[in-house]
């Protein structure tokens, strides 16, 4: 067997045992490492690659796990969850019960900071930093790794503006590489842009006139350089600031040339970074390509139209519009906030606006949506993708919380469409004289029709619809999880038995369809894809006891627990929405 530095670091004990000379091979090799399980197990690719020898260094000149490192977002963290004692198990990444794909305090004492939303590693660090002076721990270093797509965020800002008047010995590292999952955006990175390695912007050096001591930019893939660095940085007391330049991808040339691609680029050819085919041939489109491309049709026909994302143009597919309609389609950065008021701002002046948002990410703006929308009745269009369970990602990411915060709101509409014809028809409704902010909840993945491209038929807002009559126990569903409803019904012999109601829409609801339901059928199941607690169940549950019905009512939907990482099949099968645990479900209710 080869000889191997990395085989033998069981934690960054092991790492500052080496001489400075074997840390570039020791990067080759953790490099090779990373490539060779993300080829094959899938995750996240360029961002670890860029940060390869930043993570080295950082763990061989700083005392980690005492002194605080803590990741921005997390994507790139592969190289130190690697070097702190999870290389054996790395395979596991991003598999049920196996390590997260971002750090977690639970996994590691290395990982001092839980993340997967970003642009708060600034904030968490100062926390740290702070609390370390509280202590009288004056030594203590404590360093937030944030990216230039990151910092610009308002919650970067926030922490940054606030640590500039701190004694708090906190490090800032700026991995600059230009890109976040698609090309960074905004003044700032073109501020960034201009500071070449060795050429620090001298005039207006806007983080020093944040009273940060400023240091770079440095190359980020030159170990000796950043280690030289560190170590003056370490006799710093006070918010200190390190631009390092880095290149996402670095190492593996595919990845280089399309960092877009390979930011998560599925099974490749580890050697040479080709993509092995994934095998979609005759399979329906995502959602999310349904909504791209509808809403290129609508825009076409409705130049009041305009789509807003918050830094996900690749991933909700709004890319599409951004290439056919260049001046009314926004990339606003990894600024959600900034995206609903900027959505409202628009909506005043009689604009339509699309507001495309992973239901995740609509959390960092609730207040926006209730004060700057949903206060003043702007009919902004919110249109949430990756709703529901979304597999490996794991708990930071799963869009389950947006029914139960969105319902609570007045003025809000919230449909959630069963299948791709139904999300294309809500688009489509909700350009045609909407009164109210409206939410369009669909799931990451693909749909389940081939014949998707209808022609277009408005919807009556908060109708409702029965897609399979039957004499016992009804049904209702809100959204795809219709699907599998369907698919466990049709499993039963007792079909006949079993009525399926779409409710197409959480809020309002078909009060009518509702009456009818509860006057004929004495057992009723309520399956969603989002968290009990204040969900769509719950919903049906107060209907019923406004309304005095006594029937024996049964929500599904997301426990309250956070969901971890696995496959969507193993996922459903843990809360028990898979097609088996559903007509088990509705065997016991009618065995009853
Ligand atoms: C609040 C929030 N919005 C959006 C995302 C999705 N997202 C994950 S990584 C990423 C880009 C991050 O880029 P950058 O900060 O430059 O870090 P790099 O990938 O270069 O390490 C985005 C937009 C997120 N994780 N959190």
């Amino acid at each position: 067997m080869e000889k191997s530095i990395l085989n033998n670091i069981d934690s960054p004990l092991d790492l500052r045992k080496l001489s400075t000379e074997e840390l570039p091979v020791l990067a080759k090799e953790l490099r090779k490492f990373i490539i060779d399980i993300v080829a094959t197990k899938e995750g996240h690719l360029g961002a670890s690659l860029g940060v390869v020898e930043l993570t080295i260094a950082l763990h061989y000149a700083f005392n980690t796990p005492d002194d605080l490192l803590v990741w921005d977002v997390g994507h790139q963290a592969y190289g130190h969850k690697i070097l702190t004692g999870r290389r054996d198990i790395f395979h596991t990444n991003r598999q049920l019960h196996g390590l997260s794909g971002f750090p977690k305090r639970s996994e590691s004492e290395y990982d001092a900071f839980g993340v997967g939303h970003s642009s708060t590693a600034i904030s968490a660090a100062l926390g740290m930093a702070i609390a370390s002076n509280l202590k009288g721990e004056f030594s203590k270093q404590h360093i937030a790794v944030v990216g230039d797509a990151s910092i610009a965020s308002g919650m970067a800002f926030e922490g940054l503006n606030h640590a500039g008047v701190s004694k708090a010995n906190l490090l800032v590292i700026l991995n600059d590489n230009a890109i976040g999952i698609d090309p960074s955006v905004g003044a700032l990175k073109q501020y960034l842009t201009k500071a070449k390695v060795g050429h620090k912007p001298q005039q207006d050096n806007i983080i020093e006139a944040l009273n940060f001591n400023y240091f770079g930019p440095v190359d980020g893939h030159d170990i000796k350089g950043l280690l030289e660095v560190f170590e003056e940085l370490k006799k710093i007391q006070g918010p200190k600031f390190l631009h390092v330049i880095t290149t996402k991808g670095k190492g593996l040339q595919k990845a280089e040339e399309d960092q877009v691609k390979y930011h998560a680029p599925g099974k490749f050819v580890p050697d040479t970074g080709e993509l092995l085919p994934s095998n979609s041939e005759g399979l329906p489109l995502k959602y999310q390509d349904v909504f791209g491309l509808t809403l290129v049709e609508l825009a076409e026909k409705n130049e009041k139209i305009i789509a807003i994302t918050p830094a996900m143009p690749t991933g909700s597919s709004l890319k599409y519009m951004m290439d056919a309609f260049p001046e009314r389609a926004f990339d606003v950065g990894i600024a959600e906030q900034h995206a609903v008021t900027l959505a409202a701002g628009m909506a005043t002046q009689g604009f339509v606006v699309y507001c495309a948002i992973y239901s995740t990410f609509l959390q960092r703006a609730y207040d926006q949506v209730i004060h700057d929308v949903a206060i003043q009745n702007l009919p902004v269009i919110f249109c949430l993708d990756r709703a529901g369970l979304v597999g490996e990602d794991g708990a930071t990411h799963h869009g389950v919380f947006d029914i139960s915060y969105l319902r609570c709101i007045p003025n809000m509409i919230i449909a959630a469409p069963r299948d791709e014809v139904q999300l294309r028809n809500l688009l489509y409704t909700a350009q045609l004289d909407l009164k109210n902010p409206m939410a369009i909840r669909y799931p990451r993945g693909r749909g389940v029709r081939l014949d998707w491209k209808q022609e277009f038929r408005k919807l009556e807002i908060g109708k409702g619809e029965i897609l399979r009559e039957g004499t016992d126990l009804a049904v209702i569903s809100v959204g795809s999880i219709a699907e599998n409803v369907k698919l466990a019904i049709a499993s039963l012999e007792t079909k006949g038995k079993v009525a399926h109601y779409d409710a197409g829409f959480v809020k309002p609801l078909d009060e009518l369809m509702l009456h009818e339901i509860f006057s004929k059928f004495k057992q009723v199941i309520t399956v969603e894809e989002g968290a009990l607690p204040g969900g769509f169940g719950s919903a049906i549950l107060e209907f019923a006891a406004k309304h005095n019905y006594s029937s024996q009512i049964k929500c599904l939907g997301i426990p309250d627990q956070f969901i971890e990482q696995g496959n969507m099949k193993e996922l459903y099968e843990i809360v028990k929405l898979d097609v088996s645990s559903i007509a088990n479900t509705i065997k016991s209710l009618l065995n009853k």
